[in-house]
């Protein structure tokens, strides 16, 4: 509604009527709602920018989402068409196209011009569904420079048109059907929206979550833009229990069936899907209210977190499973579940700054309820997967335990006489660590030539011999013991994880030395992921290196030369074959560092001269730890994917 079109409408007082006439507070309500839609959009669909344009498309995919959750309605389609505007559809009842008496309006009128309406607060009462918290189709038609409604109801095709929330057609019938539902089109309004192109993507992914939570209910998403065709279909009669599966299909679960507990009473209904998984020691938890995803948690979650933790205590009591005061803790009792809780009620409050906290207090009370009594019956019915899922716990406490008492014996170490330095350190003279380098070496061949070759007034050596620990499977208890990579600590001295102090590092270049082989390439992704994981500060105080030893080794007769790699290769072969270019030279691939003797190593690869040394960026340490997730994971499948894609680029494995 354009702002002239309301100052005139309210000085000649001539008007919107009703249709007795008169032009009463419900239309002047319609205009200022409107028009305070327009004025700040922000404030009803969050922004304008890309996630504002989509959050249009939920408003009204969740008015047919609230069909389907009335039982009217088992399929949804949106189409972004080849111009770019969107169409959402259903096959419900068809919104109501009688005349009220009392307001001389349709529903359907009221649905698309009325700031709120559609009984999503108060009246209604069939709509529980939220969308931006129920501000209705009526926002999206103030925001659309066009939108188009068909009503496909009593045999007839009931349409009517607006542009920008005014009325331009009045309800008429444009056809006759045999199906019933609603369609809607709108193209959003480019004076308030900067960019009104959608993302198929950004819709498809919004719809397939909106399928898993409606289980039952088929979603369509098709893309009509040339040179973009695509089409999705999302159904789940499983609901959140594929929701559950889906996140968990590369884990591997603790048991076969996802556990699913739910209970519905007069106006809010719960629904609770969860699944351990034995190689996973995080959590995963998704909750929702009325559809909308509440990152922030809120009363479902709490509700949801305390009756787990009793339930899984008590039943480990009564079962003996817990010794004496043996306790498990939220996390131990959370660790590697995936769990998604979808809650329904009437008068959601969303609270904190985002809006995405559920504030509704007896929801903490329903869904403790539903768990205390649900799951532990399952419990009780299911005493196999109870034990599994009570040992996962109780191994999570004692690993917790245990990392505790590390850190602590490790903190009294380092309090009384100082952390014993390794034996196998070669440490350098210099104290002072911004001056000085530690070189970690695999294997003790390289290590002996290192320490010949090294300069000890600033370099120290540290050789490390056999394979590291595999710390992707391990938690922080097995690293503070473990007799390979406590050299690696104490040598650095700034402790792991939480105790991590960048100011006691003994060294401000750490230096991983491994052969250009595969084994190198495992000992670097190891140690890589094992700070990544355990000593994160390090990689982005940007202290940590990876040596580059030379690739190629050039001989002709008594001359040997060494070269970095084949960028330097064309030119030293050039050099080595002199003026007339008719020298034989033979080049070998260094086979790794035992192959040069302590002066080629220092002249190649430790003297900062000559050296190449590759600083190791956050990215890099992230890409080993994917790496290494998917090569030392448990997944099988996942491992091969990554190996047939990566294998034409060897050298990528290589990190
Ligand atoms: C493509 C978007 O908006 N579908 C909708 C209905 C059905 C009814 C309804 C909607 C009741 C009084 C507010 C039909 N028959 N899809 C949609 N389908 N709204 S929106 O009623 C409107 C509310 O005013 C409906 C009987 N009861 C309700």
């Amino acid at each position: 509604m354009s702002d002239e079109t309301n100052r005139e409408i309210l000085e000649n007082n001539t008007a919107v009527t009703a249709a007795d006439g008169s032009y009463d507070a419900s239309q002047i309500q319609v205009l200022e709602g409107l028009e305070a839609v327009r004025k700040r959009p922000g404030m009803y669909i969050g922004s304008t920018s890309a996630s504002g344009l989509h959050h249009l498309v939920y408003e009204i995919v969740d008015n047919a989402i609230d069909e389907a959750l009335a039982g009217f309605c088992d399929e949804v389609s949106v189409i972004i068409e080849a111009d770019g505007t969107i169409t959402v559809v259903d096959n419900g009842r068809g919104i109501p196209i009688d005349t009220q008496e009392q307001t001389g309006t349709s529903a359907l009128e009221v649905v698309f011009t009325v700031l709120h309406a559609g009984g999503k607060f108060g009246g209604g009462g069939y709509k529980v569904s939220g969308g931006l918290h129920g501000v209705g189709a009526s926002v999206v038609n103030a925001l659309s420079e066009w939108l188009n409604v068909r009503v496909h109801r009593d045999g007839k095709i009931h349409e009517m048109r607006f542009s920008r929330g005014d009325i331009i057609q009045k309800i008429t019938v444009v056809g006759d059907t045999d199906k019933s539902g609603t369609e809607v089109t709108f193209k959003p309004d480019n004076e308030i929206f900067d960019d009104c192109t959608f993302s198929y993507e950004t819709l498809r992914t919004r719809m397939r979550e909106q399928a898993f939570l409606n289980g039952g209910l088929r979603i369509t998403v098709r893309d009509e833009r040339d040179g973009h065709s695509a089409e999705d279909t999302m159904y789940y009669e499983g609901g959140i229990r594929e929701f559950v599966s889906y996140i968990n299909r590369n884990k591997t679960p603790l048991h076969e069936n996802v556990i699913y507990l739910s209970e519905a009473r007069e106006t809010s209904t719960a629904e609770i899907a969860l699944q351990y998984c034995g190689d996973v020691y995080n959590e995963f938890l998704l909750s929702f209210a009325n559809n909308i995803n509440t990152p922030d948690g809120g009363m479902h979650e709490t509700g949801f977190k305390a009756a787990l933790t009793r339930v899984l205590n008590d039943y480990g009591k009564k079962t003996n499973l817990l010794k004496g005061d043996d306790k498990l803790s939220g996390e131990d009792c959370r660790e590697g579940v995936t769990a998604i809780i979808s809650v329904r009620l009437m008068e959601a409050q969303f609270e904190g700054q985002t809006k995405s906290k559920l504030g509704n207090s007896e929801m903490r009370t329903f869904v403790d309820n539903l768990i205390s009594d649900k799951l532990a019956t399952f419990l009780e019915e299911n005493p196999a997967v109870a034990r599994a899922i009570l040992d996962k716990a109780l191994t999570a406490s004692r690993a917790r335990e245990a990392a505790r008492k590390a850190r602590e014996n490790i903190r009294r170490k380092n309090a009384l006489e100082g952390m014993s330095l390794p034996g196998k350190l070669a440490d350098c003279n210099e104290g002072n660590p911004a001056l000085t380098e530690i070189y970690i070496v695999e294997g003790d061949s390289a290590g002996g030539s290192a320490k010949g070759g090294r300069d000890s007034r600033f370099q120290a050596i540290l050789p490390l011999w056999g394979k590291m620990l595999n710390v992707e499977k391990a938690r922080a208890d097995k690293v503070y013991g473990n007799e390979k990579l406590t050299p690696v600590i104490t040598a650095l001295g700034a402790g792991i994880g939480e105790d991590f102090d960048e100011s006691k590092l003994r060294y401000h270049k750490v230096i991983i030395m491994a052969d250009a082989d595969v084994d190198g390439s495992h000992i670097r992704t190891l140690l890589l992921t094992f700070f990544f994981r355990f000593m994160r500060p390090l990689i982005e105080g940007g202290y940590v290196y990876a040596a580059q030893p030379p690739l190629f080794k050039l001989t002709r007769g008594k001359n040997i030369r060494w070269v970095l790699d084949d960028t330097e290769l064309e030119t030293a072969l050039e050099e080595m074959r002199g003026e007339d270019g008719k020298g034989k030279v033979d080049i070998t691939r260094n086979k790794g560092l035992g192959e040069m003797d302590a002066h080629e190593l220092w002249d190649t690869t430790m003297n900062p001269e000559t050296r190449t040394l590759k600083r190791i960026e956050l990215t890099d340490a992230l890409q080993a730890d994917e790496v290494f997730t998917v090569l030392m994971g448990e997944k099988v499948e996942p491992r091969k994917e990554y190996i047939e894609k990566y294998a034409k680029y060897a050298i990528n494995l290589d990190m």
